[in-house]
C-alpha cells in the first residue's frame, strides 16, 4: 500500500511538471520583425499580446548593430468599420539598454496597424506591420 501511494505521488507530481511545461510553452512571448529601409527592427512582448495593456520592446539595429539614441515611437491605428470609429495609439518609447519599450494599449480585438517611426542624425525610417488579437 505504501509503495502504491509513494507511486500516486510520483505519478501526480510527474503530471504537475508536464502541466507547468505546457503552460510555459503556450505563454511564450510575441515578437515580429522586418526592414525600415536599411533598418532591421524587432518589435516583441514577453507575454502574447492581450486586449489592454503590453510592454513592447523594440530592437532596431543596423548591419546587425543595435542602433542606440534614436527617437523611437510606435504607432497602432485600426480603420474606421461599421459602428466603431477610426482607432489610434502612439507612443514614445524610451531607450533600454540597446531597445526601447514603451507601455501600448489596445483596446479591442481585432487587426491593429503598427507602424514604428525612427529618427536618428536628421533620418527617418519607418516600419510597418500589424497585429491580429
Ligand atoms: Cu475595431
Amino acid at each position: 500500500m505504501k509503495k502504491f501511494l509513494k507511486l500516486t505521488l510520483i505519478l501526480t507530481l510527474g503530471l504537475f511538471f508536464v502541466a507547468c511545461n505546457d503552460d510555459a510553452t503556450s505563454s511564450k512571448g510575441f515578437t515580429k520583425s522586418g526592414k525600415a529601409g536599411s533598418l532591421s527592427v524587432t518589435y516583441s512582448s514577453d507575454k502574447p499580446l492581450v486586449v489592454g495593456d503590453n510592454t513592447i520592446k523594440v530592437l532596431v539595429s543596423e548591419n546587425g548593430k543595435a542602433l542606440t539614441g534614436a527617437k523611437v515611437e510606435l504607432k497602432i491605428f485600426m480603420p474606421e468599420m461599421p459602428g466603431m470609429p477610426y482607432m489610434e495609439e502612439v507612443k514614445s518609447m524610451t531607450a533600454d539598454g540597446d531597445s526601447y519599450s514603451g507601455n501600448v494599449n489596445f483596446s479591442m480585438g481585432g487587426t491593429w496597424q503598427v507602424k514604428i517611426f525612427i529618427e536618428k542624425d536628421g533620418k527617418k525610417y519607418k516600419y510597418s506591420s500589424s497585429v491580429i488579437l
